[in-house]
């Protein structure tokens, strides 16, 4: 059985554990010629990464891609791309406690009794750690989605616990530590994470992302939906409970006349299906919505089980994060770069020679056009 690999021309799979020797990863069918160095990775993985502010987990991993394969004279060689980063500030012993315990809230239950077995030190296969190599793979992705068609992916933190943005402008996502889109926020932020911080408990979040300049036609109907294909990849992300595609489940409550987005020569009017019709891509921006569930390692003491079903109290030392979520944006910026990679490559695949059919409704109606 294999369930550490995605993606079906491009394929990508990723292996290690949060405190075994190293992580890594094999990005495999990614054409030639694609242009690669080491500190190609470095911006996306340092956005990821704990210990860079004290709102996340303390943790200070380097992240020191090595390239094994697949390069060569700094291209791409349509060979499988192998990434290895070496764990070096992993600290077992805060794990001694709850190795034979099961953590309400975490994967570690689940674990144990499908494999009988679990490696508990930093969680394992479960821990956020096996995300750092989802970036790695997307940075090469997202390297070749915006040379190749233009494609640019923002992502943001839309929601935090209860708060949520109260202006919108995405030039200040990068100046503060929270992917935050609205900067006069952020001190209020800052002292909500301070605060959760001091009490031991830990909270959900909400990150969008937005893929501008995808051209129409990636995905595929039925089985091959590309928002299927979105959701099973931001599912995939541990501590994901939810993916949403254009409005999601606000469509609930919206009226057809509300939904459907009308299209004029000069660009769709709106865009709640998010960028996807009958799991195809419009042309339209495509946005997904991302939610978190709170960290379940916790020092809050909680009553819970052990290996032998036996009572026991449940406290998690060790450097956790008191929001996964916090620092996501990349993790979803990078799965939905794979996920488009992989959709353009299967599209060129069976319809390269379709080339563009008319009209071409562009994404967006033109600048300073007003709606009708
Ligand atoms: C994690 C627990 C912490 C985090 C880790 C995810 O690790 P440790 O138990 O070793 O202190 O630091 O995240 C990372 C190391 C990372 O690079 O994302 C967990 O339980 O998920």
């Amino acid at each position: 059985m294999s369930d550490n690999s995605f993606g079906r021309l491009l394929r990508v799979t990723t292996f290690g554990e949060s405190h075994g020797p190293a992580i890594g990863c094999v990005v495999d069918g990614l054409p030639p010629g694609i242009a690669i160095a080491p500190e190609d990775f470095r911006q996306d993985l340092e956005r990821r990464a704990t210990g860079r502010t004290r709102h996340t987990s303390a943790r200070r991993e380097s992240d020191e891609v090595e390239i094994l394969s697949g390069v060569y004279e700094g291209v791409t060689t349509g060979t499988p791309v192998a990434l290895l980063i070496r764990n070096t500030d992993a600290r077992s012993k805060d794990y001694s406690r709850i190795a034979a315990q099961f953590r309400p809230g975490h994967a570690d239950y689940a674990y144990w009794q499908k494999y009988g077995v679990r490696d508990p030190r930093g969680g394992g296969r479960s821990s956020a750690r096996e995300t750092t190599m989802r970036v790695a793979a997307g940075v090469i992705a997202k390297k070749w989605l915006a040379e190749r068609h233009g494609v640019r992916i923002q992502g943001w933190l839309s929601q935090l616990g209860a708060i949520v943005p109260e202006g919108f402008d995405l030039s200040v996502v990068e100046d503060n530590p929270f992917f935050w889109p609205h900067a006069e926020q952020v001190p209020a932020l800052e002292a909500y994470m301070d605060a959760l911080r001091k009490s031991g408990d830990s909270v959900g979040a909400r990150v969008d992302v937005i893929a501008e300049g995808v051209p129409p036609g990636w995905g595929a109907p039925i089985y091959g939906k590309l928002d299927g294909a979105l959701a099973a990849a931001l599912m995939s992300i541990n501590a994901v409970k939810g993916v949403e595609v254009g409005d999601g489940f606000a469509s609930v409550a919206q009226s057809g006349s509300e939904h459907r987005d009308v299209m004029h020569a000069d660009g769709f009017q709106s865009n709640h299906a998010g960028g996807v019709l009958g799991g195809i891509s419009t042309g339209q921006p495509v946005r997904c919505s991302v939610a978190f569930k709170p960290t379940s390692s916790l020092r809050l003491p909680v009553e819970g089980l052990d290996v032998h079903g036996d009572v026991v109290e449940v406290v998690t030392t060790g450097r956790h994060d008191p929001c996964v979520g916090i620092r996501a944006t990349p993790i979803c910026e990078a799965m939905v770069a794979l996920v488009l990679m992989d959709q353009a490559l299967v599209h060129r695949a069976q319809c390269g020679d379709v080339g563009e059919v008319p009209p071409r409704i562009p994404g967006e109606p033109a600048e300073g056009s007003k709606k009708r």
